[in-house]
Formats: structure tokens, sequence, C-alpha cells
């Protein structure tokens, strides 16, 4: 149903299909649907909630210190695996890189899976106070809070030793300190009195390494993950002896909180009753939901083999029904005396704009049956 040409613009340069999705080479799994997300940039539009969010949060760090922060939001999105991975110490046995949950163009090239993997390029250029803003990959499963594609803003910011030898403290406690700091007045302009906390986590490239979860309608959210940079990262692109801290926030998560948007597919909704509702520049504006459409739940069972992956099969339901796919979840799993495991996942369907009807839906469905076999290699129950 595309009628553009196949190609999209995004980081400057120009994009073919051809150049991303390569459906015979082993070394390549970005699908079709992926691809035609790689031009659209929401987190450009001033007018969409990702862009209106940017825009403040550059308002805040202006505000707090003008002309400091340098600000990039139209980096390509394809980097090499080094970039994304290696340079920010992400060892080469971890998870993150497997082919279940990075979408890769070949063995060198992936599409980034979050915005450090511009930390190590842009401290090679000489900044030393950068935001960096763009739309990031990653396979994962289908619910209304995940999506293949969302948006992170890198936060960097190095120190000299000067400024921390004037505090008394040691330059990572500052560091962290002024990270705290920063951040909690953040999500204080954002969302004026919140309750927060930070919970201790792990990355690769920071240590001390932090979270900070904001107390929204009874729950903890977790909204940005942070820390103090790892030496070596500077070190290796020019900043020896100095400290530096950064942060990746996930944009969706903040603006499902600012404008009350229940389902992540709609920030890619291009209907008027959504789109209509926000104006640039303004953050007070609370989503209005159009009436929800009941959703169609489709059960389907089979024997797995030990390649199977959750992840996968989201790939295949969302290349057939798109946007039309709210959750995939997995029901029921036993495991027979034979030692064959069956699964059974039920999927969501339901359009955020409009009602399926049942023959639309049996014909997706009956799509998802008859692609599943080959491309998960398993055997319908
Ligand atoms: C990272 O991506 C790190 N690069 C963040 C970072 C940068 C840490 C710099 C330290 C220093 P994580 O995978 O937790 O971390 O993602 C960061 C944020 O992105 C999350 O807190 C969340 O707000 C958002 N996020 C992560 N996964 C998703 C998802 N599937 N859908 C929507 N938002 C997500
Ligand atoms: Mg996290």
């Amino acid at each position: 149903s595309h009628v553009h040409a196949s190609i999209v613009q995004a980081g400057g340069i120009t994009i073919s299909r051809e150049d991303v999705v390569k459906e015979d080479d082993p070394t390549n799994n970005v699908p079709d649907s992926v691809f035609w997300k790689l031009g659209l940039q929401l987190h450009r539009r001033d007018d969409h909630p990702l862009g209106i969010l940017k825009n403040e949060i550059y308002k805040f760090f202006e505000d707090k210190f003008p002309g400091k922060y340098q600000k990039f939001d139209d980096l390509s999105p394809i980097v090499s695996v080094t970039s994304n991975f290696d340079d920010v110490l992400v060892p080469p046995d971890h998870v993150s890189r497997r082919y279940n949950d990075t979408y890769y163009i070949n063995s060198d090239t992936v599409l980034r899976t979050h915005t450090s993997a511009h930390q190590a390029q842009k401290l090679r250029e000489g900044c030393t106070h950068f935001l960096v803003t763009g739309d990031v990959y990653r396979r994962d499963s289908i619910d209304a809070t995940h999506y293949p594609v969302f948006h992170q803003m890198e936060g960097f910011r190095v120190f000299s030793p000067a400024e921390w030898d004037a505090s008394g403290m040691d330059g990572t406690s500052f560091a962290l300190q002024d990270l705290k700091e920063t951040l909690e007045g953040l999500a204080k302009r954002l969302f004026g009195d919140v309750e927060t906390r930070w919970v201790d986590t792990y990355f690769p490239f920071t240590n001390p390494s932090i979270e900070l979860e904001i107390f929204f309608q009874g729950n903890w959210l977790e909204v940005l993950g942070c820390g103090v940079t790892e030496p070596a990262i500077l070190e290796n692109n020019g900043r020896a002896g100095t400290v530096a801290w950064a942060f990746g926030l996930g944009l969706e998560r903040l603006a499902m909180v600012l404008f009350d948007i229940p389902d992540i597919r709609l920030f890619w909704s291009s209907d008027l009753r959504f789109t209509s509702q926000f104006k640039a520049g303004q953050l007070g504006i609370k989503f209005k939901p159009f009436s929800k459409f009941p959703p169609c739940y489709k059960d389907i069972s089979f024997w797995i083999s030990d390649s199977f992956t959750e992840n996968n099969l989201c790939e295949v339901v969302r290349g057939i029904a798109g946007d039309l796919a709210e959750e995939v979840k997995l029901i029921d799993s036993f495991t027979n005396k034979k030692g064959m495991t069956s699964n059974c996942f039920r999927i969501a369907y339901r359009s955020m704009e409009r009602s399926l009807t049942d023959d639309e839906i049996n014909n997706l469905q009956a799509r998802v049956r008859e692609e599943v076999p080959g491309k998960l290699q398993v055997t319908l129950r």
C-alpha cells in the first residue's frame, strides 16, 4: 500500500530501500515496515508531542546554561557496530548485540539501538556539552508501551579537574551530584512537583549507573538511564583526565505521562483526531482519546523449535498486521512426554482509528498462520 518512491531522507542523507532491506542476505534482519520509519523523524516536528517535548528540554538546558549545549537531532540512524556497541564498551557477548534484539543491515552496520551510539564520535569532534535526539530501533515484543522504533535524547557533559577540585569532592562524586541535580530540575520543569526516585542499575558505559523513576498514576515509571561515564570512553576519545556524566531519556515514556497518551502506536498516527490536538510550544495539553474501538483476540498454537523467539513472532505479526497488532502475549506453554514444547500466543488486533471488520481480522490471522511455520520453523497445532 506504499505509494512513495522507495527512498527516505534521514540524517542529511538519502537512504534507499535496497540499502537497508535485504531479504536474501542472512546478515540482514530489517523488515520493510521498519524501513518506512527511517525518514519520519517525529522528534523534528514542532507540533508533534515528541517534538514539543524535545523543544521543552532544549529550553530547560538553554535557560540553565545559555549557549553551552550543542544540539543534534539529525544524525543518521544507520551506524556501525563499533559506534553502537564497541565505542561504549558493550562486551562482545552482550545480549543486546544479538540478532534477536538488534536490527542489522549487515554484520558491521546496525540501526542504532540507543543515542549513546553517538557519544564517542561527538567527543572526538571536540564536543563537551551536547544533546543528541533521534529515533532508535530495537527488536522487541508488542504491547502498549513497546514499539520497534522509539526516540531517545542523550545528554553528555564533560568536567575539567578545576571544576571538581574547587568543590573538595572527587570527580566522580561531583559529576554524580551535578547529574542528579540537573535531571531532578528537568523533571520538575516538565512535571511540576512530582515524586521521583533513583534506582541503581548497570550500563557498560557508566559507573555508577542509575535510573530515574517517576511516580505516576500509582506506579513507578522508568523514564531514563544515566551515570558517570567510564573513564575509558573519555581516554579513547581525546578526553583523558576529565570526568563526565551521560543520560539517555525515553521521549515516548515522558510524553505518555505529560500528555496522557495511552498507547505508543498513537505517536505514529496521522489521524487528524490525534495530530490536531497538539500545538507547538504547548506543554499543558492532555490528550482526549477518541472512542476506543473494540479489540479482537485470535490465538495461535504451535510446537516450537530451539531457535524460536517471541521477538521473531512479533516481527512476523507486525509485518502482516502493522499497527493493527496491539499485543502479542504468551498465554499457555507446556512440554509433552516426548520433550516437545507447545506455545499458545494470543494476538490482540485493534485499530486506534476505526472498527475492524471480521473479514479483515480473519484475513490477517490467516496470513499469520500461513507465514509463521516457514519463517519461524514451528509446527502449527
Ligand atoms: C539506554 O538505552 C542507555 N543508552 C541510556 C543511557 C545513556 C545510560 C547514557 C547511561 C548513560 P535503556 O535501554 O534503559 O538505556 O533505555 C533508556 C530509556 O529509553 C528508558 O529508561 C526508557 O525511558 C526508554 N525505553 C527503553 N526501551 C523502550 C521501549 N521499548 N519503548 C519505549 N521506551 C523505551
Ligand atoms: Mg532501562
